[in-house]
């Protein structure tokens, strides 16, 4: 089983790669942004909460984030592997996740990091705000207090897989492609380990 944890700063293109991945690899996708979104737009009490935090550029709290990764995790006990993508942004949500999985037998197999200059992060989230509707990416106030959330709170999720020897950057700057290329190069090295 191959667990990837897709990691990067808002913009970094996180979900863009996650895409790839699954159309190369087949493994289960789980988007905190995408199943929070997803609660929103239905108006479950739970996206009501959500979108307070994440309309101002904030997290949303851990427990709640925490339980929609392990509500998942348990109706897909077949799964090949999972693409945790924008999970674990947090500390307590990377302890977390490695106890999740320990108890199934299936631990963390890479955290694939991609590294992206700010100017371009906030030029990707304007751009892509012309069509998204997501208020999240309409205000530059809020695309940098996003930024700074990531520097601030998710960055040191690294540190907590790069000593568990995990952890591989990628360059996220150049086309769809060529990031899509170097992401590969990553992974499949695991792919043939097993
Ligand atoms: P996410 O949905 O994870 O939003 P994101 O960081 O903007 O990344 P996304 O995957 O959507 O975009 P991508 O970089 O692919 O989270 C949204 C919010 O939900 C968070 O701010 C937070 O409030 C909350 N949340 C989610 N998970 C949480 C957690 N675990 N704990 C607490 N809160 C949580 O792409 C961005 C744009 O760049 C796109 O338009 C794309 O087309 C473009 N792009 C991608 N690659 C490109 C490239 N190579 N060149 C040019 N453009 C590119």
């Amino acid at each position: 089983m191959l667990n990837l944890i897709v990691f990067g700063a808002p913009g970094a293109g996180k979900g863009t790669q996650s895409e790839r991945i699954i159309a190369r690899y087949g493994l289960r996708h789980l988007s905190t942004g995408s199943m929070l979104r997803e609660a929103i737009e239905a108006q479950s009490p739970m996206g009501i909460e959500a979108q307070r935090y994440i309309d101002h550029g904030h997290l949303v709290p851990d427990e709640l984030v925490i339980d929609l990764i392990a509500k998942e995790l348990d109706v897909h006990p077949d799964a090949p592997g999972f693409i945790f993508d924008g999970f674990p942004r947090t500390s307590v949500q990377a302890h977390e996740l490695d106890d999740m999985l320990l108890r199934r037998g299936h631990p963390v197999s890479l955290l694939l990091a991609l590294e992206v200059e700010e100017q371009e992060l906030v030029a990707r989230l304007l751009n892509r705000g012309l069509t998204s509707n997501r208020a999240d990416d309409q205000s530059e106030t809020v695309i940098r207090n996003r930024i700074e959330v990531y520097m601030r709170t998710t960055l040191p999720v690294i540190d907590h897989y790069r000593r568990q020897g995990k952890y591989h950057g990628v360059s996220g700057m150049g086309s769809v492609d060529e990031i899509a290329e170097r992401v590969a190069r990553a992974i499949d090295p695991i792919i043939l380990k097993r």
